[in-house]
């Protein structure tokens, strides 16, 4: 199918008769995405221990994939991939940020946002970044506009945090200048040294009073808690970890209001179930997994929020919702929440083996649910391949945007599957670890590319990489949690599958 396929030609006749009668019209989409929220843990994926109503109910209403793959392992290379159609194998820069980075995406690059702004849709984007800000790395005015935001890249309104709650600036960023931004405590980063005379998590632990670090996470202390970088500043601007989930609702649903009469896509990210996890009072205790299960509480709570907002504004049978995570799930990730130590029979990752960072199938694996208007079928559970690499041109499709030449050059439509229509698979996903080594799953099959790194990660979480020196094969339909490596057994398939891989990499 050619990137350019109209809308009509990819709908089922019944959703073409509610274009056609005007009971859709241009349907609002708003991309939800957690954050190492792992395949296991929503109940409509098989969770146990844990209840996430809102997010079920909106998987029931809607189709719920069972075989979906974020690009990475890791935040940033997964985001950069998801909204640019890239994958950020082809592009250096694109590892886990520091929260002083430049804007990794290039203003020139076509982007997820770019493809709804050209059909004349409002965009925003809300919640965790994590792609860099500003034109040079460790070079922003904290206290100023910074020159390039997510503006430059299709979002005309933006209201994020710069990296991850666990990464300095701790300041909401609102359309490129600190939201609520305190003249009266100017506000400086640094990713090198410490500012003179300012406790870090090390120097000073008693200070970590909401919690305290189990690695890393030494630096600069806000709100009680130990942070990866150096800040000083900030006054009334510091974000409260426990409010981070409260302010990403209410500015959504601000914009939402603000956008009821005029089509929008809004991509709303969420600071949980990522570390350091510190949900509102309300939601503490009401699991039974500690922190990291309240996280999950919190999050279902926000999609629950959406929906209502939806509902009120009368937008619920006119707006696609998708709802993903970004990585996989990860217990110890560096602070002492209890997540290792109360997780009990619960399976973050579900039944795949590996974790965020792995190369194994947990690390990338993810909750992938595609729901309401009449376009997304009802009630369905799809056990199609699907990727977010395909996100730019399925949904450029659907809002009947055609791509510019070299546009979101990995992505291929595949609305039909991702609206429940087909169950076509995609013919592939390549998928990056943590160190940067690929995976390539078909429908049936998974290699991961020989590569050199240690057998578990090295920096405290309990995780297996997946890393190995000769190619590993598995089957996923007869072994999904990658037991029995095949690459010996089948020498000419690893063989051809590698050869694919490196077609795939030297060509999108
Ligand atoms: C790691 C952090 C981890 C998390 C991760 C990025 C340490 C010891 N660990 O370096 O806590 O922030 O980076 O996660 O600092 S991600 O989901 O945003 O990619
Ligand atoms: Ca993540």
């Amino acid at each position: 199918m050619k990137k350019s396929t109209l809308l009509l030609a990819t709908l089922s006749s019944a959703s073409i008769a509610a274009l056609a009668q005007g009971t859709i019209s241009r349907p609002n989409v708003i991309l939800l995405l957690a954050d190492d929220l792992g395949f296991g843990d929503l109940s409509c994926y098989g969770a146990t221990q844990i209840s996430t109503p809102h997010t079920d109910s909106v998987a029931a209403a809607g189709v719920r994939f069972t075989d979906a793959h974020a690009v990475a392992a890791t935040s940033t290379p997964s985001r950069y991939s998801l909204l640019t159609g890239e994958y950020c194998f082809r592009r250096t820069g694109t590892d886990v940020a520091a929260g002083n980075a430049a804007l990794i995406i290039k203003p020139e690059q076509f982007t997820l946002a770019d493809a709804f702004r050209q059909a004349g849709y409002a965009t925003a984007a809300f919640g965790k970044w994590h792609l860099g800000l500003g034109s040079r790395t460790g070079e922003q005015d904290w206290n100023a506009r910074l020159d390039l935001t997510p503006a430059d890249i299709g979002f005309d309104h933006s209201y994020i945090m710069a990296a991850t709650a666990d990464r300095v600036p701790c300041v909401w960023m609102e359309n490129g200048r600190v939201a609520d931004h305190d003249p009266s405590a100017p506000i400086e980063v640094s990713y090198r040294k410490n500012f003179e005379g300012e406790p870090t998590g090390r120097t000073h632990p008693e200070l970590l009073y909401n919690l305290r670090s189990s690695h890393g996470h030494d630096q600069s202390i806000v709100n009680g808690i130990g942070r990866i970088g150096y800040m000083r500043g900030g006054g009334r601007a510091l974000w409260k970890d426990e409010n981070l989930a409260d302010s990403l609702v209410a500015h959504a649903t601000r914009f939402m209001e603000q956008h009821a009469d005029r089509p929008f896509f809004m991509y709303l990210c969420t600071n949980d179930v990522h570390v350091p996890r510190f949900p509102h009072p309300r939601f503490r205790g009401k699991s039974p997994m500690g922190l990291r299960g309240d996280a999950i509480l919190q999050f279902d709570w926000t999609v629950g929020e959406i929906c209502q907002a939806l509902r009120r504004l009368g937008l619920a049978d006119n707006t696609l919702l998708i709802i993903t995570s970004d990585n996989g799930p990860v217990l110890d990730d560096g602070y002492d929440d209890m997540a290792e130590a109360l997780v009990g029979n619960h399976r973050p990752g579900g039944p795949f083996r590996g974790a965020k960072y792995s190369a194994y199938e947990a690390g990338s694996r993810v909750p992938f649910i595609v729901s309401g208007t009449p376009l997304a079928a009802q009630g369905r559970v799809s056990h199609a391949l699907v990727s977010h690499i395909d996100a730019v041109a399925s949904l450029a499709t659907l809002v009947g945007t055609q791509l510019p030449q070299g546009a979101a050059p990995d992505s291929r439509p595949c609305l039909d599957t991702w609206l429940g229509r087909s169950r076509r698979s995609c013919p592939y996903a390549v998928k990056m670890a943590q160190n940067r080594s690929l995976t390539l799953r078909t429908p049936r099959w998974k290699l991961i590319e020989p590569s050199q790194g240690p057998s578990m990660i090295q920096w405290g979480p309990k995780i297996e990489t997946g890393y190995r020196p000769e190619p590993q094969l598995f089957r996923m339909k007869h072994d999904a949690d990658e037991q029995t490596d095949l690459a010996d057994r089948y020498p000419r398939r690893t063989r051809r599958l590698m050869q694919l891989l490196d077609s795939i990499k030297a060509h999108p």
